[in-house]
């Protein structure tokens, strides 16, 4: 059985595979080589999968790491060395016996089985799995990270980089035959690879903060949701036992606009607060280091920080930053939607805060919460800091067309009530053509006080409450909390500020919503953490949600830049833009993609006033049989908002996936004849206005009409979403007080877009921050807390 021990031949295969970073459904994340459908040379007829991948702790003195081994079942053993050659480096070697893994450490020496090499400790962990067509093999390994060799009768020891070192594997497959000869020792023989590789190991990347929580990390299938792939036990790491209870006087759920708003106007009150993310660092300034474009590495600015790489958060090859647990768009790492979205940034009108819409007198205006809002994060049109406008042939475009027809030219944040027959250039968070926004200004200050304390990667479970009231928020993260519970003081809150769907699935599984929703905690894996039955709390939880109906029409006309519809962005921009802005941070990439936005007040068959907002960018997904002109594509997106009058459901099923039950959009037919009214308005004559113009979906083929009633309903979904635990005076319809108080409960609060009660008027973005900015106020002069 001969092995290669390739040394010599090792250059030339250098950069052959690239590394890469990925996450897993938990948002743990690897470094190393992903790969799919390849080719077994010595049976070209079979095809396998292998992911090859480590995560370091951040502390470079531990000589540990955890690995991660994928691989189709036909993959009969899988040796992961540690250096550029299988001689005289450490192997990791795993292969499948029935469902149990079997592993070994290893080191080859010469052309034979690489001999069984002590002294390294692998423990396999239990997000370890099997299913039909795949297994996972996750181990940690200790006391891994040097390893001797004999030379001659002299011990020559080696050390793993601490940054990256070049790495290798072998593989024999099953269309091999025996490959292992004694599956069930673990010292077997083993015949030849007959698949071998190398790749550059970036160990920078692979460094993870998260890395002792994801040694408690379990997981039963290859795909399964976040909720109980990061369930940890207590007795899976020795830091846990030592974790010393701190109580807090308020503990907030979730790293989002909400959260980190009110996590530093609590703690500017002197109050001790602890901020709870289940994801991890995403800009530059939050610690993120993941997602560099290739182009932008100077800059050490990732994908959340530079605005032109918006478009390509919905194209990218591994999007972890996505919730996991969700069948909508959702941001699971610090900052929330807010390091995902487009960033359009426009403060509500005053009257959107009217009963009318559901909300509270005492909400009535939120004139000073957004001049507080517009204190800490003023608006920026043109987002690019040398105050122009680039790729901006849509906006000059379409300004011709909606001046013909009588609508205005604004600024438009410098009177935010006026959102009638209105256009204008996009108002952004960005800043200095980098994202702006709250993990750039409210979480600095929260994190420069010594009362406020953040914890990443920290999912919640529940609340853990008595009755009424909670005394503490159960999580996953066992190393920091004692048996991962967070802890209040006598008079402590709790906020929830876990989103639409995160909140609501923290109080389905705290016992709080419709029954229908509680006995799908039931069924589920965490159906231990309900507390009893005569506790729950009757709430409509998901109930009276609403979002945009957003309807998209595409267009050409050759005065239109379409910039390769964004598809390059990532990989290969044009090199201009890329480079201006790797050495100004200005230009086409310091703003996304939306140039014109317009609005319209639309008045229904039943008398209600509804508004259109309109929101046009450079390219598109045009749906047409006609050729059209591929490079001067551009789409207008018309979205219904304030006065909407539909309303959806969402809710959760077993796995704890959140998704819609009754979808939102256009239950009410008034909805639909009012967006499809303003839509034909505001075309109409815009082929006379601007010559040239094609209207490409849809085509001539098919009327507006029969375009609006066959649009599909899941893509007319503009993560708008609120509403789901919303603000009111009543329990029966409205799921918290006008303090942000869940009903019923003494000390539980709500503070993000789900208090919302109706659809803003814009972007959701402002209106969130806005209402937080009222909501946390509110809590804090509420009487009888700490
Ligand atoms: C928003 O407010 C919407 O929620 C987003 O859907 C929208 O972005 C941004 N603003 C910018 O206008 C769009 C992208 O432009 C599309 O390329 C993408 O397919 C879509 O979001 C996905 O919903």
């Amino acid at each position: 059985m001969k092995f290669s021990l390739t040394l010599a031949g090792l250059l030339p295969f250098i950069g052959q595979a690239l590394a890469v970073t990925w996450c897993d459904s938990a948002n743990f994340c690897y470094s190393g080589i992903r790969k799919t459908a390849l080719t077994d040379p010595q049976n070209p007829s079979a095809t396998f999968d292998l992911t090859i991948g480590a995560a370091y702790p951040t502390d470079t003195t531990r000589t540990e790491f955890i690995g991660e081994i994928v691989a189709t079942k036909n993959a009969n053993w899988v040796g992961y060395d540690m250096g550029g050659s299988m001689a005289n480096n450490l192997m990791i070697l795993v292969w499948l016996n029935g469902n149990n893994f079997v592993y070994s450490t290893r080191m080859a020496t010469d052309y034979v089985t690489p001999p069984v090499y002590s002294g390294p400790v692998v423990t396999q962990l239990a997000a370890s799995t099997v299913n039909a067509t795949h297994w996972k093999f996750v181990f940690r390994c200790q006391n891994c990270t040097s390893w001797t060799y004999n030379s001659g009768g002299t011990p020559v020891t080696t050390t793993m980089g601490t940054t990256s070192q070049v790495q290798s594997y072998g593989i024999c497959l099953n269309s091999t035959a025996s490959c292992v000869t004694s599956p069930t020792s673990a010292s077997s023989a083993l015949q030849q690879h007959s698949y071998f590789d190398i790749w550059g190991q970036d160990i920078a990347s692979g460094r993870t903060s998260a890395y002792d929580l994801m040694l408690g990390s379990t997981s039963t299938t290859l795909s399964i949701p976040a909720s109980t792939s990061t369930t940890r036990t207590s007795s899976t790491t020795s830091a846990s036992s030592t974790a010393i209870p701190t109580p807090y006087d308020y503990i907030i759920v979730g790293g989002g606009p909400g959260g980190i708003i009110a996590a530093d106007r609590i703690s500017q009150a002197g109050k001790k607060v602890l901020l709870l993310e289940r994801g991890g660092p995403s800009t530059k300034e939050t610690g993120g280091t993941r997602e560099v474009a290739p182009w932008a590495k100077s800059t050490g600015l990732t994908r959340f920080d530079i605005p032109g790489l918006f478009e390509n958060m919905f194209g990218a090859d591994d999007p972890w930053w996505w919730c996991k647990d969700l069948t909508v768009f959702g941001g699971c790492l610090l900052g929330g939607g807010t390091v995902i979205n487009g960033m359009l940034y426009f403060p509500p009108p005053t009257y959107e805060f009217s009963s009318v819409y559901g909300w509270p007198s005492e909400w009535s205006n939120p004139t000073a919460a957004i001049a507080q809002l517009l204190a800490r994060l003023p608006s920026y049109t043109p987002p690019s800091s040398d105050n122009k406008y680039y790729l901006d042939q849509v906006y000059t475009l379409l300004k011709s067309h909606f001046s013909k027809k009588g609508y205005s030219e604004v600024v438009i944040n410098d009177n935010r009530d006026w959102k009638d027959s209105i256009y204008g250039h996009p108002a952004y968070n960005f800043h200095n053509g980098i994202r702006s926004g709250v993990t750039h200004t409210y979480l600095q200050t929260a994190k420069a006080r010594s009362n406020f304390k953040l914890m990443l990667y920290t999912y919640a479970h529940s609340v853990v409450r008595n009755g009424a009231t909670i005394t503490g928020v159960r999580t996953n993260n066992t190393i920091d909390l004692p048996n991962g519970i967070a802890t209040l003081t006598p008079k402590g809150r709790v906020i929830l500020s876990s989103g639409v769907y995160g909140t609501a699935r923290i109080l389905f599984t705290s016992g709080i919503g419709p029954t229908d929703m509680i006995q799908q905690v039931n069924q589920s894996a965490v159906a231990s953490y309900l507390p009893p039955w005569n506790q729950y709390i009757n709430l409509p939880v998901g109930q009276y949600v609403s979002d945009n109906p957003s309807i998209n029409l595409v267009f050409t006309h050759p005065a239109v830049d379409d910039f390769e519809n964004w598809q390059n962005i990532w990989d290969s921009p044009r090199t201009a833009d890329a480079a201006q802005y790797v050495a100004s941070q200005t230009g086409v990439f310091a703003s996304s993609s939306p140039r014109f936005n317009f609005w319209k007040a639309l008045w229904g068959a039943d008398g209600k006033t509804r508004w259109m907002q309109g929101t046009a960018r450079p390219g598109g997904w045009p749906s047409t049989e006609q050729s059209f002109n591929t490079t001067a594509v551009f789409t207008i997106t018309f979205y219904l908002s304030l006065g909407i009058t539909s309303r959806g459901r969402i809710g959760i099923n077993s796995d704890l996936k959140g998704f819609p039950l009754v979808q939102p959009w256009f239950q009410d037919p008034n909805d639909k004849s009012a967006l499809l009214k303003g839509i034909t308005d505001a075309i109409a004559d815009m082929k006379t206005n601007l010559p040239g113009l094609v209207m490409i979906t849809p085509d001539n083929t098919t009327t507006l009409s029969a375009f609006v009633d066959a649009y599909d309903k899941a893509s007319m979904n503009s993560n708008h979403w609120v509403g789901s635990t919303r603000i009111g005076a009543n329990s029966s319809v409205a799921v918290v007080d006008t303090n942000c108080k869940v009903f019923n409960t003494n000390n539980l609060f709500v503070l993000d877009a789900g208090i919302i009660p109706s659809q803003p008027m814009s972007n959701t973005h402002a209106s969130v921050m806005t209402a937080a900015e009222m909501g946390v106020a509110r809590i804090l002069a509420l009487t009888g807390g700490a």
